[in-house]
């Protein structure tokens, strides 16, 4: 309760008020001077609120909801998938195991799923037939070649710009062939929007191994490997080829890395971001280019890289096998430099995310002797019990991206900086599906009202005069 004494005693409403007006620190001092003077003393202000007022609405919202995320509110519609807290990812009303499960298999001998089933799925809510899931593999083989202008921007970029900063390039420059935009620019319906929507979302979604990959050889690789699709592949054959490992094991799990990491529901940051942009008419290529801005966060996508960055750590101070009371300290050390221990933690889910137990079952069927899938299965048991500890993670369980690193580097994908790539490779089914059906259903502009620090002081002001009342009452 220290920030909320320092509420009570210190800072008045209009004291606090003065925080941020002109008149406050010295004449002549730069922005950044005066900013490290004011940001201490708006952060004790506004987390004095938070604990205060927290529960106080505004409206109908509370305090906590404004100043916490938008955490809580039930404010968007997604179609195609939900988020149950305990039970993880539904999607269509599937739980995410059965969907793995039930997913058509393309040849025979695979053990997983093809994402081409998943994004039928998403897109109409059926499950497809396996010649369905073919006709969509047929198609995206069709549409699959990248642009020349695209290939050239590829190869003239830095090496060093992070893979996610050029997979979000590659897709903004892509929307220069966009058939939304020559529709919308000739004056298409607003009802017909969502078809010119699924072709780009279509085109974009055949063209992304290719592209993908080509950012992985050309960063990795000295710029050699395929940039060709082989239309007897699936696009998950065609993916793992172009990156220079058809292992059949390989290729299965990136059907299903790619099946489980394609939807979220659309509160997210990825799906968020490109619901957000797509809200003000922006075409798929852009939306896509949003969403990889957001996912390449490492509260988001790039825990992924995170964690096996932070796994690397433990090995190399405590090697492959160390003793539970050697791992709890190093999560210890890890919690008091005031970081994070990634892939552990979820705003919505409450328990074990099953897209990372998904991930375990392949692996103890694949690869339970590698190294780092043993000790990504012992941390499974430990981690919580230090995270618990600490009393405020609302979650203290794994997610996803726990499991998917080791896995990866298990079948020779070593390169860390690019496995947020993947993640968004696959993301894309589910953002893309989402988007066909925002503009269907002719969602409008996204616009929340913010409110300034003025108006959050009427707001509580009222709310307590209110309680005051009550009380004399
Ligand atoms: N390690 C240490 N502390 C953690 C933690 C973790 N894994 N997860 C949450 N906490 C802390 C938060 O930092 C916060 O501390 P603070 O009050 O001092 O700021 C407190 O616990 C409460 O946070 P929360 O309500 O449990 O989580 P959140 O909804 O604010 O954030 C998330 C969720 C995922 C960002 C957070 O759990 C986190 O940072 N996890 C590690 C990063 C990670 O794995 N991200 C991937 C998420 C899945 C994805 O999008 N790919």
């Amino acid at each position: 309760m220290r920030n909320g004494r320092a509420l009570n005693h210190n800072l008045s409403f209009s004291k606090a008020l003065l925080c941020t007006s002109r008149s406050y620190g010295s004449k002549g001092e730069g922005i950044k001077a005066k900013l490290e003077k004011v940001i201490p003393q708006q952060r004790d202000y506004f987390l004095g609120i938070k604990c205060l007022h927290g529960t106080t609405n505004i409206g109908t919202i509370p305090v906590n909801s404004v100043m916490g995320g938008m955490r809580g509110l039930p404010l968007l519609i997604c179609l195609t998938s939900s988020l149950h807290p305990t039970k993880g990812i539904f999607y269509r009303g599937m739980p995410i195991k059965e969907v793995c499960a039930k997913l058509p298999r393309v040849k025979k001998g695979s053990s997983e799923g093809t994402p081409e089933g998943a994004f039928y799925f998403l897109t109409t809510g059926c499950m497809p037939t396996k010649e369905e899931a073919q006709d969509v593999t047929n198609e995206w083989n069709k549409r699959g070649k990248v642009p020349p202008f695209c290939l050239k921007m590829l190869d003239a970029l830095d090496k060093k710009i992070h893979p996610m900063a050029q997979l979000s390039a590659a897709s903004a420059c892509l929307n220069m062939n966009s058939k939304f935009v020559e529709a919308y620019t000739k004056g298409a319906k607003r009802a017909d929007y969502w078809k010119y929507i699924y072709e780009d979302s279509m085109n974009l979604i055949a063209m992304l191994p290719t592209v993908a990959a080509i950012i992985y050889t050309n960063v990795f690789k000295g710029g050699k490997g395929c940039r060709e699709l082989n239309k007897d592949q699936d696009w998950s054959g065609n993916y793992s080829t172009m990156l220079g490992l058809p292992d059949d094991d390989f290729i299965d799990l990136m059907r299903l890395y790619m099946v489980i990491h394609a939807d979220h529901e659309s509160g997210n940051v990825s799906a968020h971001a490109s619901h957000l942009v797509g809200s003000a008419l922006a075409d798929p290529f852009l939306c896509f280019s949003a969403s990889m801005c957001g996912l390449a966060g490492p509260l988001h996508g790039l825990a992924n890289q995170e964690v096996l960055v932070w796994l690397t750590k433990l090995r190399k101070a405590i090697g492959d096998d160390p003793s539970d009371d050697e791992i709890k300290k190093f999560i210890d050390d890890t919690l008091k430099g005031g970081q994070v221990v990634p892939g552990y933690g979820h705003a919505v889910l409450r328990d074990t995310d099953p897209r990372f137990t998904v991930q375990n079952e392949f692996a103890m069927k694949h690869c339970k002797d590698d190294p780092g899938v043993k000790l990504v299965t012992r941390l499974w048991k430990i981690v919580p019990e230090v995270l618990k500890k600490l009393g405020k993670v609302a979650n203290p369980f794994p997610n996803v991206d726990a499991h998917s690193g080791v896995l990866l580097q298990h079948y020779c994908l070593m390169e860390m900086n690019y496995y947020t790539v993947l993640f968004g490779v696959s993301r894309a089914l589910g953002v893309l599906a989402q988007l066909i059906w925002s503009r269907a259903l002719g969602y409008p502009i996204e616009r929340p009202k913010s409110i300034s620090a003025s108006d959050l002081c009427a707001f509580i002001r009222k709310a307590d005069e209110g309680k005051d009342k009550k009380k004399k009452c």
